[in-house]
């Protein structure tokens, strides 16, 4: 292994949770049981758990000694300070509203900036993003690169909006219209895809000019500001600090899931640079999350959240984060698996389409694929294709998204390079018997974000 393209882990083990294996028989069983359903898998049956980045990450002893100053006062906590403080210091926003994690600031973002019949224009879509921006009558267009959509493209920051694109629909629609532009950095379902520094200054230029709001996802924005560092020139020197603070200037506000690269288990936030949009808010979380110095987190978790967000921005910590979700990516070229490629930033997509070209997207073969890993090897994954694109709000009929992939996401400071080579041992062989993986159909489907508990059965 060349230590340098894949450093070791910058820190040292304190405490483990074992895990441990059940038998290809049961594994069979539970997949049944769980409707062929990843997601309604039980946690002790799965070996390998690559389901999410998504509050599954290992917090450090920093971040277990904040829990315990935890001031949990009913309001004006100080641990809400602390992460006002701490988010105002690096991303540079006005207000900072506090919400139980990152769909909870999506519905107060949509709910009070969405007027119905307005557009939201965005770099793809993401699942609960794009509900709620639908649910407050907002109608949804992707303006992502074309490139974003070819899976076997290699090429750098394939999140960028397409400036084309942006120009075109604020020529077509009026920027009136246009409700906001919600740029996700990285793009989850592209691949984790990265957004370039020069992109965010474009879309911010056009946007201020048209006074059209952008709001930034930034769930995963850490990831970004370490491709901008590796790979945007002029970036090279700069501290991922620097590179995020420029990042965030070039927007209005954001929305943020802290259970990704806030690294911690449970919590996110919504800020905002406008006073009235802000004063909205204040009123909206009062209703939906609590009052607006804790919005639905505990005291304890705004600490954990204020120290996390600030270790996301170590350099060796996110080089090392970075760089092990690469190495599952080389492992899995090397063996000749089709992958969305660039690996991105939080983890790697298989490509369904040239993993199982025998099965039709309406057999939903992602969702298949993710399922015979499980069984072939304890490795649990997630459907991202036809199943999480769900239906047209207005038609009804499935979207069809070009990507169809299962997405293996590595959990931060919780997996070994070591874990990297099982997954990708247990890919390959798959990839050797991949056309005996038969079809799935629906037998349950939920009206809305149907890949979270629907049931299939084999066809
Ligand atoms: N992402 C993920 O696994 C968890 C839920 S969907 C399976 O990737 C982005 C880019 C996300 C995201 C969640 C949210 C919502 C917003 N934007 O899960 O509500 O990746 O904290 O955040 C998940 P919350």
């Amino acid at each position: 292994m060349d230590y340098s393209q894949y450093p070791a882990e910058p820190f040292r083990i304190k405490m483990v949770e074992p895990v441990s294996m059940i038998g290809r028989e049961e594994r069979e069983r539970v997949a049944r049981e769980a409707g062929y359903n990843t997601f309604l898998l039980n946690s002790e049956d799965v070996y390998i758990d690559l389901l999410t980045d998504s509050g599954t990450n290992a917090m450090s002893d920093r971040q277990w000694a904040g829990l315990m100053m935890g001031d949990e006062a009913y309001s004006g906590s100080k641990n809400f300070k602390h992460l006002e403080a701490t988010v105002k210091e690096l991303f540079g926003f006005n207000y900072v509203v506090p919400t139980h994690q990152g769909r909870g600031a999506e519905n107060l973002l949509s709910t009070i900036s969405i007027k119905p019949g307005q557009y939201v224009l965005g770099n793809m879509y993401f699942t609960t993003t794009r509900f709620h921006q639908e649910n407050n009558g907002g109608i949804f267009v992707d303006i992502i690169k074309d490139e974003a959509h070819d899976a076997s493209l290699n090429v750098p920051f394939k999140g960028d909006i397409d400036i084309a694109k942006l120009e075109k629909i604020i020529a077509e629609k009026g920027a009136e219209n246009i409700a906001y532009v919600c740029l996700a950095v990285t793009v989850n379902l592209a691949g984790g895809q990265p957004v370039s520094m020069k992109n965010m200054r474009e879309v911010s230029a056009i946007c201020r000019q048209n006074k059209i709001n952008v709001f930034y996802d930034a769930t995963r924005f850490a990831e970004n500001a370490y491709f901008i560092k590796e790979q945007e020139e002029g970036y090279e020197d700069k501290s991922i600090q620097e590179i995020t603070f420029e990042m965030f200037s070039y927007a209005d506000g954001c929305t943020m899931s802290g259970k990704k690269d806030g690294i911690v288990n449970i919590g996110g936030f919504l800020c905002l640079n406008d006073h009235d949009l802000y004063t909205a808010a204040t009123e909206l979380v009062t209703v939906f999350e609590g009052m607006p110095s804790y919005g639905g987190m505990a005291g304890r978790d705004m600490e954990a959240l204020a120290i996390g967000l600030k270790e996301s921005m170590q350099f060796e910590y996110i080089e090392h984060r970075v760089k092990q979700v690469r190495y599952l990516g080389d492992r899995l070229l090397e063996a000749g698996i089709p992958i969305i490629e660039p690996a991105g930033g939080h983890a790697i997509f298989l490509d369904a389409r040239r993993f199982c070209p025998h099965l039709d997207q309406k057999e939903l073969p992602a969702q298949s694929l993710a399922n015979e890993l499980f069984i072939e090897s304890g490795v649990r994954s997630m459907e991202r294709g036809i199943v999480s694109a769900g239906r047209d709000k207005e038609t009804g009929e499935n979207h069809m998204p070009k990507l169809e992939t299962v997405r293996l996401t590595i959990p931060r400071r919780v997996y070994t390079y070591k874990h990297m080579d099982v997954v990708a041992d247990a890919v390959t062989q798959l990839y050797k018997h991949r056309e005996d993986i038969r079809g799935l159909r629906f037998v349950y489907e939920p009206k809305q974000l149907r890949f979270f508990t629907a049931r299939f059965e084999h066809i």
